[in-house]
């Protein structure tokens, strides 16, 4: 292959590549702000994709929920209002909350992972049976 060649074919790679990788840093910026206090660390592609490199084909569960709330794409480019939309949601179908998983410190994206005291649903059983997943407020 000739260098102007391989020029062009690099540069398909890069620009191709880097789009999906600049929306997830501006999110992740969006999300931190959205969600201000925690770690550091806390703060990682993880939060949305499966791997540490936030491509945009790996998504976890609640990179899926929040990705169906913003149908044709437009789920690149994220406000902090999208983010607080699946606030009471449970992404992982832990019986946690997306926003008390975040509080705590457990996975949103990993039934495995909940907060102290939450009941998972029972794992394969009917959806809809739920009756302990409220707290108990009077109000
Ligand atoms: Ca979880």
């Amino acid at each position: 292959m000739s260098r102007a060649g391989l020029l062009i074919v690099s540069s398909f790679i890069l620009f191709s590549v880097c789009p999906g990788a600049e929306a997830t840093v501006q999110n992740l910026m969006t999300f931190k702000k959205a969600y201000p206090g925690k770690d550091a660390k806390a703060y990682s592609c993880k939060v949305c994709h499966q791997g540490a490199m936030g491509k945009a084909d790996d998504l976890n569960v609640y990179g899926l929920s929040l990705k169906a709330t913003k149908p044709g794409g437009a789920a690149k480019i994220l406000a902090e209002a999208d983010f607080h939309l699946l606030d009471q949601e449970d992404a992982d179908q832990d019986g946690a909350a997306n926003l008390m998983e975040w509080e705590q410190g457990t996975d949103l994206a990993d039934p495995a992972s909940h907060p102290e005291g939450v009941t998972p649903p029972a794992a394969g059983g009917a959806a809809g049976t739920d009756t302990a997943g409220t707290p108990a407020q009077s109000e």
